[in-house]
């Protein structure tokens, strides 16, 4: 199976703005220490490392009107959003090295306009322990990295659903989520009134990650993008205890690997989010070495050498 990649452009985004646990913003860093762009270029695709974006310092203070930050992750979006457009633009693919969650807003609001520009179909996946779908009435923390897909599909304060251009940038029937296994009690309503595709750990266990997976990229085709947003908490804490909101009963190695080969069978992957790598709370840059490894299947390396 030979396959071929458009050129990749990875980026940095060092900030924890939409977190409450300081931490993520080492996680481009981490990534890079843990062999990520090497990884890439070993595939033999063309790939560049852009440095980081740059953005608001954290003032860590409480939330105001259910919202922790707002000023400064709208700032970091639109520096996302700007980066992200270029990339798409030039034809390339962006890789965002995160930084918390809060920052898919700004790259997933970039790949739908860019597909509303060019006429393809996108498909977000989003892997996660959560759904990231409050809003400031129901969050429990005010946190930002706990609302973006919400906010992608227009619930939320006007700057950050506004960002694609068009309003909401995405619709729920868009997305898949695979991992799920921590919704908040409001969030849990507000994902099944929007009806949202979500594979939690449950459906996991009892069908498989194989069916999960077909399911879940069910319809991708050659004139869809497809956007994958992995939130390293999808993994369970025992492989990828480098990260600030560790739930128990994660995805294991082996599914981890099969959720990426099945990703790099489709040829579709226009866009990737790395988030939520916490090097303060890593055990030797384990969580990030994990991630490049899986970035590595994402781009066809089969544990099972059948590339
Ligand atoms: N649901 C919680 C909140 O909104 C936790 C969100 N944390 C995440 N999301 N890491 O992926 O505060
Ligand atoms: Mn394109
Ligand atoms: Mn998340
Ligand atoms: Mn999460």
């Amino acid at each position: 199976m030979s396959r071929s990649y458009p050129p990749v452009s990875v980026f940095g985004v060092p900030t924890d703005i939409g977190a409450s646990r300081r931490g993520v913003s080492m996680g481009p860093e981490a990534l890079r220490v843990a062999g990520l762009v090497e990884a890439i270029a070993d595939r033999g695709i063309d790939v560049r490392d852009l440095g980081d974006v740059h953005g608001p310092r954290n003032p860590t203070s409480p939330p105001v009107d259910g919202y922790r930050h707002l000023e400064e992750v709208v700032a970091w979006n639109r520096a996302v959003f700007e980066m992200s457009t270029r990339e798409l633009q030039a034809g390339r693919m962006p890789i965002l090295l995160g930084g918390d969650h809060c920052l898919g807003i700004g790259s997933i609001a970039a790949v739908a306009a860019h597909c509303r520009a060019t006429g393809k179909k996108l498909r977000v996946l989003w892997l996660d322990a959560h759904a990231d779908f409050n809003t400031r009435e129901i969050t429990p923390s005010g946190n930002i990295h706990g609302m973006p897909v919400a906010c992608l599909c227009g619930l939320g304060p006007e700057p950050l659903t506004t960002m694609a251009g068009h309003v909401p940038a995405i619709t729920p029937d868009q997305v898949r989520q695979i991992g799920i296994r921590s919704v908040d009690p409001g969030e849990k309503k507000l994902v099944q009134e929007h009806g949202l595709d979500i594979y939690d750990m449950r459906y996991i266990d009892e069908v498989g990650m194989r069916r999960a997976m077909e399911e879940a990229l069910e319809g991708v085709d050659a004139d869809t993008h497809l956007h994958v947003s992995f939130d390293v908490d999808m993994l369970d804490p025992s492989i990828a205890p480098g990260t600030g909101t560790r739930v128990p009963g994660g995805i294991n190695y082996r599914e981890a690997q099969l959720i990426m080969e099945m990703v790099a069978d489709t040829g579709c992957m226009g866009s990737l989010d790395l988030v939520e790598v916490n090097p303060a709370l890593d055990k030797r840059n384990a969580t990030a070495r994990l991630a490049v490894d899986l970035v590595e299947s994402l781009f066809g390396k089969s544990t099972l050498m059948r590339d």
